[in-house]
């Protein structure tokens, strides 16, 4: 059986948050806003299909893909670049390839115990982030 990321969970810590929004050229009010928020994702898994809404107070932000499929992302409301966007499996990590302007963008996905890791990458900079079941 595959890993199952369905489901809703709660950011509970995050760390170089400020540093991934500065490479990532995130203006200083946005940040400052930003960083306090704690966001929401719902994740629907359906085989190699995902969509992962992430909510919060201020922006929200959705994306859908199949692995191995690659398909042009806008980021809207974050940082708005387009992106060709990519996911794939890495045994039962998620990882998700932005090639774009910026160079190293990306993220991955990976369940410990029930927890949900984010590491989202940018240039030199890597953001964790830990997330729980709602
Ligand atoms: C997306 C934000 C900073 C703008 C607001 C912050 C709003 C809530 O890529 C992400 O998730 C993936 C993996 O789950 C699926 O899209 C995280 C948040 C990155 C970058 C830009 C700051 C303004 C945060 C949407």
């Amino acid at each position: 059986m595959p890993v199952d990321f369905s489901g809703t969970w709660n950011l509970v810590c995050s760390d170089n948050f400020e540093g991934y929004m500065l490479a990532l050229g995130i203006d200083f009010a946005t940040r400052k806003i930003a960083k306090r928020l704690k966001p929401q994702k719902v994740i629907e898994q359906e085989g190699d299909s995902f969509s992962i809404q992430t909510t919060s107070a201020f922006r929200s932000y959705f994306v859908q893909f199949k692995i191995g499929e690659a398909f042009e992302e806008d980021n809207k409301g974050l940082d708005h670049r387009k992106c060709k966007t990519v996911v794939t499996w890495d045994n039962d990590k998620l990882v998700c390839v932005q090639t774009g302007d910026k160079k190293n963008r990306g993220w991955t996905h990976w369940i410990e115990g029930d927890q949900l890791y984010l590491e989202l990458c940018c240039e030199e900079q890597v953001c964790t982030q830990i997330y729980k079941r709602a």
